[in-house]
């Protein structure tokens, strides 16, 4: 028998593990005839949103970015993408990247459609172009040994240029595959669990996760990741990256 007073997840200061057992849904403006549940946001004490949208019939995103550049990837399902007038159709692993001050919308997606989004506030930098609209697809995006281990690969889905200050990335471990070390680092991160399972140590706690989990690191949290099971463990990540450490 479940027990409705259990749940793996955790909110704490320095991190959060969401399992989608205690989703609540939110209404945000603008985007309708769809599920939206807000994952992590400054709420949490993080400096980026990140959220999982599912369509119903008829599902719309249409709004305009303003501080916030977005980034929206198609977990599963389709739909169409138009950004100031340009339109793609996006597919399961198809990505948007659009900066701020642009008019956007989503539509045409079928019926369980999920969509992740991450949003930012941008960081202009002197010297470095805002960045463009980018219509992506992983499935594109070669994948690189991470620091030389045969069983970590890493996806890079946005440029790696100092017009962008948040990079989305997907990782793959190999089954029993995990991280050199222990990392400590400034840049935040939120994940989601595209596929498979293994345990996150997240600070000194130890979480058993899978797919559907969503993970939020603040600055300086903790973090080693190990892959369990027969297939390999994916996540997708957001992370800040080329500002200045400091605003002093
Ligand atoms: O890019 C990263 O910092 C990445 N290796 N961190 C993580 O997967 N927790
Ligand atoms: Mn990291």
């Amino acid at each position: 028998m479940e027990i409705s007073a259990l749940t793996r997840s955790v909110v704490k200061r320095s991190h959060a593990l969401i399992s989608q057992d205690g989703y609540i849904n939110s209404v945000v403006p603008g985007w309708t005839h769809c599920t939206v549940n807000v994952i992590i946001n400054e709420q949490m004490g993080a400096r980026f949103c990140q959220t999982m949208v599912t369509l119903q019939v008829g599902g719309v995103l249409s709004g305009r970015t303003r501080q916030s550049q977005l980034f929206i990837y198609v977990i599963s399902g389709k739909g169409r993408a138009v950004v100031s007038g340009e339109s793609r159709y996006l597919f399961a692993g198809h990505f948007v990247y659009i900066p701020v001050g642009k008019e956007y919308h989503f539509d045409g997606g079928e019926e369980g459609t999920q969509l992740l989004t991450f949003h930012k506030v941008y960081e202009p930098l002197e010297g470095a172009a805002v960045p463009l609209t980018l219509f992506g697809n992983a499935g594109d995006v070669a994948g690189k040994e991470y620091l030389g281990d045969r069983a970590l690969h890493l996806q890079v889905l946005l440029p790696e240029n100092l017009s962008f200050d948040m990079a989305v990335n997907i990782f793959t471990y190999d089954p029993g595959g995990h991280l050199p070390m222990v990392e400590t680092h400034i840049m935040e991160h939120g994940l989601l669990y595209l596929q498979g399972q293994g345990i996150y140590r997240l600070d000194q706690d130890w979480y058993p996760v899978k797919k559907g989990d969503s993970i939020w690191m603040a600055p300086y949290c903790q973090q080693w990741f190990t892959a369990m099971g027969k297939e390999p463990a994916v996540y997708i990540y957001y992370k800040n990256v080329n500002r200045h450490p400091t605003t002093l």
